[in-house]
């Protein structure tokens, strides 16, 4: 809701036409609309199969008639792995780079299509050897260095199943995940670069396996990364680099149905458990493949891309693992910070390797503009030619200077809106056909329903705001919530349709807009998820963590708007009234802080904590969190008549002059 109405109206009026060098591909992309529009079913099974290697072709497209439980060419066998590597090395593009890796401190790698190949088939190896077979869950927790890619395509490659955990999270989140999934494996390293050192992370995984619900775990697989020391439990740990050296180096691609579950992502939810999104392997790939190849205009032999995404949210599995590596793209892989050793760093790698298509997220966008145009300047950035821009709604004075500091002024710049849930991208322009509106994500992609309805279920009026909803199935859907039928049925399918309607359609969670023609204006989420620098976050989890520490009676947060972030968090704590006296408010504030960031990790640390005597509630006791979010704001406080005791408003504010927080 924040950013994209403020400057929208400086910028609404603005066009930005294709230019000429897209001609080729206005031609051909406009040729996918009429396809999908034609028959929808009869476009993907042709670009499945044209974009995939089919080990057993398949004969049904689409099966829904478990409807909301989607099968997609479901008597068809592939390997995912064998599509983005081996196929590659046998249709004699082995030497082609496959990854270009930059570590933090200035350390370099470069990795063919051949090379990655012959190392993953000696991982596949090894966690055969460890007893890992089909269907078995491996967490990863790793930096980004080559050997997060190897491993998630390794586990693939047996038909395993990875869980990928962002090194960011904490030793609590990596319990809860390899609880829920009872993982049979970790895989981490001693520690990666971050931030001008090394950050530890085998300790996180050491204290989450220490905790109950993990006894599953049999091995942890450490990647010598940091070179940091680290604590051994013998015969449960091994090196990475030593376990790799003596497995067979020759493994063959055995092929598996298409519906075989590929992985899992824990993603924040409305409650306080992160919910695991399974997502299975030929329509996942399918639509990876197909948005990678046409959203972006990749051409492999002569692009270099580079997705600036952590493997460890959605964007890195389908933006830097398997949509590039699918189509046999060159790609850079960055491990650090953006602004080390110096802030044009990220630029730096751009003209070091030629980057020519660039996929970022806004803050980051956001953040490099307040530092001044002179740091990208400085660099040769003439090699790009199409920028993305994913995770919130990007505003239109971001989107501008984008395009004429980054991109020179005449790259097309493609606004991605897609979710975890979606697996790959579902709305965006192509480069080359639509006229861009800053600020606008624009139109479905060829083969993909969208609409956006009230809360009726009916379409709203042109100019109308409403709910975002994909009204038919698509081939990366999600296949459900990992151990939760239930909460699947009922987060995403019956807000607009119950086993009563034949095809019930998928509520995103997110409100849009449709203006007059016809283009989609996302404007934020629904529902009590947040949107931190483009990573969800879920209020219900941070109360719950901040109502895990014994000083905590209850507690409320909220997103508030932030110039760079998109969303802060902020959060509302009564202490427990033999607490009150023990501490002052910025003790209490500190201190709950980094208990959140223990709890989930640094990414959902409170910006903000205020100490308040009470909170605003109705009459049934839901917690009123828009007055909340106007006091975070700094806004005049909205209606507040519905509160059960109208004056709490004024205690909370009144309170505000005081200096906690
Ligand atoms: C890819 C990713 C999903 C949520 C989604 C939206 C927001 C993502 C855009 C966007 C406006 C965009 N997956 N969102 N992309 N909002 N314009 N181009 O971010 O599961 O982590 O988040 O992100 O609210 O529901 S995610």
């Amino acid at each position: 809701m924040s950013t994209t109405s403020i400057d929208s109206l400086q910028h609404e009026e603005r066009r930005f036409p294709p230019s000429e060098e897209f001609a080729a591909n206005a031609v051909a992309s406009s040729g996918l609309y009429d396809e999908a529009r034609a028959d929808r079913l009869a476009f993907w099974a042709k670009q499945s199969r044209e974009l995939l290697h089919w080990h057993k072709d398949f004969t049904q497209t689409l099966d829904w008639s478990n409807a909301p439980f989607a099968k997609w060419f479901a008597d068809g066998e592939l390997n995912v792995a064998y599509n983005c590597l081996d196929r590659h090395v046998l249709a004699g593009n082995g030497d082609r780079i496959a990854i270009l890796w930059e570590g933090e401190p200035g350390d370099s790698r470069s990795i063919s299509y051949a090379e990655l190949t012959a190392e993953v088939k000696r991982a596949a190896n090894l966690l055969t050897k460890l007893g890992i077979g089909k269907g078995d869950r491996v967490a990863i927790y790793l930096p980004m260095i080559p050997e997060a890619v190897v491993a998630m395509l390794a586990v693939a490659r047996i038909g395993a199943v990875h869980s990928v955990i962002f090194g960011g999270f904490s030793a609590e989140s990596i319990r809860s995940r390899v609880d829920d999934a009872s993982a049979k494996l970790v895989i981490t390293a001693d520690g990666g670069w971050r931030k001008g050192k090394v950050s530890a992370l085998k300790p996180a995984v050491d204290a989450a396996l220490a905790k109950e619900g993990t006894h599953t775990v049999e091995n942890v697989l450490v990647v010598k990364r940091g070179e940091n020391d680290v604590d051994w439990v013998e015969g449960r740990d091994l090196w990475w680099h030593e376990a790799i050296a003596d497995v067979d180096a020759e493994h063959e691609a055995e092929a598996f149905e298409a519906e075989h579950p590929l992985f899992i992502l824990y993603t924040s939810g409305t409650t306080g458990k992160p919910k695991g999104i399974l997502h299975t392997s030929g329509g996942y790939l399918t639509q990876t493949a197909f948005t990678h190849k046409n959203v972006f205009d990749l051409h492999p032999e002569t692009d270099v891309y580079w997705c600036s995404a952590d493997v460890g949210w959605i964007t890195g599995h389908s933006y830097v693992v398997y949509g590039p590596l699918a189509n046999g793209a060159t790609q850079v892989l960055y491990e650090g910070t953006p602004d080390l050793p110096h802030p044009g760093r990220w630029w730096e790698i751009i003209q070091k390797y030629g980057v020519s298509i660039f996929y970022t997220a806004p803050t980051a966008i956001r953040s490099f503009m307040k530092l001044g145009r002179e740091i990208p300047d400085a660099f040769d950035l003439t090699s790009l030619r199409v920028l993305g821009s994913v995770g919130e709604p990007i505003n239109p004075e971001a989107w501008v200077w984008y395009r004429e500091v980054i991109g020179g002024g005449k790259t097309p710049i493609v606004d991605t809106w897609w979710q975890t849930e979606t697996g790959a991208i579902m709305v965006s322009a192509l480069p080359g056909v639509t006229i861009a509106k800053p600020g606008s994500a624009q139109v479905a992609l060829p083969g993909i329903s969208i609409d956006v309805l009230d809360e009726a279920g009916n379409a709203v009026p042109v100019g109308g705001g409403g709910l975002l909803v994909v009204s038919e199935p698509w081939p990366s859907m999600l296949r459900g919530i990992w151990g939760d039928p239930e909460r699947f049925k009922e987060t995403y399918w019956e807000k607009f349709g119950t086993a009563l309607f034949e095809k019930p359609k998928y509520f995103a969670g997110d409100g849009a807009r449709l203006d007059e023609d016809g283009d989609i204006w996302l404007l934020g989420r629904v529902d009590d998820v947040m949107n931190v620098s483009g990573h969800r976050l879920s209020t219900a989890e941070i109360e719950s963590a901040l109502v895990s520490h014994p000083i905590v009676a209850e507690s409320a947060v909220v997103g508030a708007a932030d110039e760079t972030t998109g969303q802060a968090v902020v959060a509302f704590v009564i202490l427990r009234s033999d607490q009150s006296e023990m501490q002052t408010a910025d003790e209490a504030s500190a201190l709950l802080r980094t208990h959140v960031s223990d709890q989930i990790g640094a990414i959902a640390r409170p910006r903000q904590i205020f100490i308040v005597a009470e909170l605003p509630k109705t009459r049934s006791g839901k917690i009123m969190r828009r007055l909340l979010q106007d006091v975070a704001e700094g806004r005049a406080i909205g209606d507040t008549t519905t509160l059960a005791d109208t004056s709490v408003m004024q205690i909370i504010s009144g309170q505000l002059g005081s200096t906690n927080g």
